[in-house]
């Protein structure tokens, strides 16, 4: 299952890296600046796991995977450009990203914060221009919500907060939840729920793959901290510890590196489940699952 989700994964990545090359190529209307940074974050590599979920489920649905492929492309702009405004001093202070010096190290703090401006505005005119269908309007209604004020963002919101022990709930594992959905998740689950709006998908179907894509975004975070405990600098090309070092409340500092892998594999049951009620093949996420419980990256 592991393989055949990899050899598919290494399929959705080269085709989102070419779009997003030639795309960029294209815009030589950017200032010049502006567009080797942007480039740079896009082209530093990373697994291009959103644009695969988009991808996916569109094909999952019986829609060629062209037809997504702009709106997947966005959505990398996207996660590219949240990564950039992370690693940022004012945000998590991170100097590498993706095995390179971050966006701020190489091209200064000002060029870091107006690149990933950048790739948000040029995002979304990506994926509108590349709007046919009122289903394709409907997918970037979805995005700009679960990217926005009250998704992603809120997420980093609440994770900022709970840094000066403000948390959402006064429940640590129900705080830790809620942060996790919004920060990690939204993006994540809006990628599988956009391909499939896109090849025509009914409420149904969305109401499943959203609950779905949560699972499996709490699962996605739950070994990114996991990472952070256990991981190496090599294999996943950021610094690792640093949650440790900050007393971050995260998985591993709640229930220790053991019991979080023994609820990861829990979700993960979980969310297979959910993709059970589906009509339809979910070989591809299914083997999401297992991937994310076995990732080094
Ligand atoms: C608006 C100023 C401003 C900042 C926004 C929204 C935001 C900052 C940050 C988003 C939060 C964030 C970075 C969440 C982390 C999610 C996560 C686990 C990222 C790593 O994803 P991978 O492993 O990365 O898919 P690759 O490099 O493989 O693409």
């Amino acid at each position: 299952m592991i393989r055949m989700f990899e050899a598919r994964l290494k399929v959705y990545s080269s085709a989102t890296t070419d779009f997003l090359r030639d795309y960029m190529e294209s815009r030589n209307d950017i200032p010049q600046q502006l567009r080797s940074s942007m480039l740079y974050s896009l082209m530093a590599g990373g697994k291009r796991l959103r644009p695969a979920l988009c991808m996916a489920s569109c094909e999952m649905l019986g829609k060629e995977r062209v037809n997504a492929l702009p709106f997947a492309a966005a959505l990398e702009m996207i996660h590219t450009y949240s990564l950039i405004h992370d690693d940022l001093p004012a945000m998590d202070n991170d100097d590498f990203r993706r095995g390179k010096p971050s966006n701020h190290k190489a091209f200064g703090e000002a060029m870091a914060i107006l690149a990933g401006d950048a790739l948000l505005n040029t995002a979304f005119e990506l994926a509108s221009f590349n709007c046919k269908t009122v289903d394709d309007i409907k997918a970037m209604q979805y995005l700009a919500k679960a990217a926005g004020a009250s998704g992603m963002i809120a997420g980093q919101v609440m994770d900022i907060d709970a840094e000066n022990e403000v948390y959402p709930s006064p429940d640590p594992s129900e705080s830790l939840v809620m942060i996790h959905e919004k920060k990690t998740g939204e993006l994540l689950t809006v990628g599988i729920m956009c391909g499939a709006i896109i090849a025509g998908a009914d409420e149904q179907t969305l109401t499943a793959l959203k609950r779905f894509g949560l699972k499996f975004g709490l699962l996605f975070q739950i070994t990114d901290d996991i990472l952070d405990a256990v991981g190496d600098f090599k294999s996943l090309g950021k610094t690792i510890g640093k949650d440790n070092a900050t007393s971050k409340l995260t998985y591993v500092s709640l229930y220790g590196v053991d019991e979080a892998r023994e609820r990861a594999s829990a979700i993960a049951e979980d969310a297979k489940r959910t993709l059970g009620e589906l009509p339809y093949d979910t070989s591809f996420f299914s083997g999401l699952m297992d991937f994310t419980l076995s990732r080094t990256w």
